[in-house]
């Protein structure tokens, strides 16, 4: 059988090879490769909900918007078809079966993409739709890469990752200068350098991509003038993974009197012209340490010191930035004293920094990287179905206690508490754990 890399490369939509060179797939590449009737040249694609389709904003007021579906729209938009988005977090679904039903004959094909977690039965519910209408279901994604072979069995074709070089076209999705529902993220790169073995860049050959400063900029620029907006959001994995790049941007920004609300970075990135740039035009800074033990992270290969992580949170306190900081307790292979190494990184990070936030979360295998396969040689192969991913998402719970099988039921839900306890204390802008404390007695939320 071929490996998952194999298949990827040999139905991968956008990228052929071409003596040597990638290039673009022409339409007519694309109409071949997924045998289309080339005489349609209407394209639906779907970003599932993990909730209820339509529900999301009453729950969430601003949206991460899909970008995944707005970056395969802008290829084929390129390529001469009509592209429709509809996220299902926002659109009903007799809204989309009224669309394909109206539309039939005009489209090409229904693309979805799929992460892990309730987004894959979602998927499902898209492949009956579009052979209710004898219409053909593609699927893409973050899940899709890493389980090729179990994907191609749940629809007619699949696409690995695109090249990633333009900016997107915005005007697909309702965007405001409120950023409601939609925050304005933008993407510069994809990928990173570093090889954490939890991490979901792992599960696949994930490749850097990284857009110019022309680009980006041109994007943003875009965005202000369509709609007025002035800050932005930097969704890249790792921002910094080409610093002069990002300097560039940043100072660019600084000239236009843009502003980044939030940007990730790995933490050995952060050096003296890195901060000197973000200083100013960057208000949250997310560098994540996921242990507060160092023989943790050096089992996951985190390329991060604690000692570092507390000079860089006074510095940050300095310039007036706050810090968004991802634990994970509940590792396989974690020291019992972890939590409490936790409550004490924290506490000093948040004394010295009272705009420092520590969110902290469950270890939740996530198919594929070799930090799963650790486990899986531990403690036995998790089934390689399409149905087992299914409940997959960082919450602990009946459906996700199968997910940490080197944790009983109970001490899963003992972790619960600690995690809801933690969040609680740390999240938020309070400077010690007792003031927190004091402040959410008073308002009832912790005994
Ligand atoms: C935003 C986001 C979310 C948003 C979803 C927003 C949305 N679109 O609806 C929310 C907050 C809801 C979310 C939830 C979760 N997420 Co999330 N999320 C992301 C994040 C940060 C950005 C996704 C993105 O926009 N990427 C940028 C685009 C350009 O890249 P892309 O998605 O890979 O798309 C490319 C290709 O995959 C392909 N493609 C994608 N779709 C399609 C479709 C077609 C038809 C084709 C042809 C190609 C194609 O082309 C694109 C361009 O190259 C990613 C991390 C990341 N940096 O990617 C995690 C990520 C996708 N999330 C992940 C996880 C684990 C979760 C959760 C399970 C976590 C949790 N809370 O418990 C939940 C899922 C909950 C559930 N049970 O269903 C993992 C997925 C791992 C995996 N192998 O599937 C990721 C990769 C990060 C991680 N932590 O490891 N997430
Ligand atoms: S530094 Fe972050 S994005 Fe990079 S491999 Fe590690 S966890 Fe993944």
């Amino acid at each position: 059988m071929a490996s998952s890399a194999e298949i990827v490369e040999k139905i991968n939509l956008d990228i052929v090879k071409h003596k040597g060179e990638k290039k673009m797939a022409s339409r007519a590449e694309i109409v071949e490769k997924f045998n289309l009737d080339p005489r349609k040249n209407v394209v639906v694609l779907v970003n599932p909900s993990e909730n209820e389709a339509g529900e999301d904003t009453k729950i969430w007021p601003q949206l991460h918007p899909p970008v995944s579906a707005m970056t395969v729209a802008s290829h084929l938009i390129a390529r001469g078809y009509q592209s429709v988005i509809f996220d299902m977090r926002v659109k009903k679904y007799q809204e989309l079966e009224l669309f394909i039903e109206n539309n039939s004959s005009d489209i090409a094909f229904i693309g979805t993409t799929v992460f892990v977690g309730a987004f894959i039965s979602e998927a499902r519910k898209i492949t009956s739709l579009a052979r209710k209408f004898g219409l053909q279901s593609v699927f893409g994604g973050p899940f899709v890469d890493v389980f090729p072979e179990l994907a191609i069995n749940e629809c007619d074709s699949i696409s690995g990752p695109m090249p990633f070089e333009e900016g997107l076209d915005w005007s697909m999705i309702p965007m405001s200068k409120y950023q409601k529902p939609y925050l304005a993220v933008i993407f510069t790169s994809v990928g990173c350098p570093y090889r954490c073995t939890f991490c979901y860049l792992q599960s696949y050959n994930k490749k850097i991509q990284a857009r110019t400063t022309e680009s980006v900029l041109q994007e943003m620029d875009q965005l202000n003038s369509d709609y007025g907006i002035t800050e932005f959001q930097i969704g890249d994995d790792n921002f910094f993974t080409f610093k002069k790049r990002s300097i560039e941007i940043l100072n660019s920004m600084k000239d236009r009197g843009y502003t980044v609300i939030k940007c990730i970075g790995a933490q050995q990135d952060f050096n003296e012209s890195v901060i000197e740039a973000i200083d100013g035009v960057v208000k949250t800074v997310n560098f994540s340490l996921e242990a507060a033990d160092e023989a943790i992270i050096k089992k996951i290969r985190k390329p991060v010191k604690l000692g570092k992580a507390m000079e860089l949170n006074k510095r940050f306190a300095q310039m007036d930035i706050s810090i968004t900081n991802n634990i994970i307790l509940g590792w396989p292979f974690e020291s019992p004293d972890h939590k409490d190494k936790i409550y004490e990184l924290f506490d000093s990070m948040k004394k010295e920094n009272p705009r420092f936030r520590g969110l902290i979360y469950a270890y939740t295998s996530l198919p594929g990287t070799p930090l799963t396969e650790e486990v899986e040689n531990k403690f036995g192969v998790f089934p390689n179905t399409w149905d087992f991913w299914i409940d997959c998402n960082f919450q602990i719970s009946e459906q996700t206690v199968k997910y940490r099988p080197w944790l009983t039921h109970e001490e899963q839900f003992e972790l619960a508490k600690v995690l809801d306890d933690m969040n609680r204390i740390y999240d938020n802008n309070y400077v010690s754990r007792d003031q927190t404390k004091e402040f959410l007695k008073e308002n009832l939320y912790l005994t």
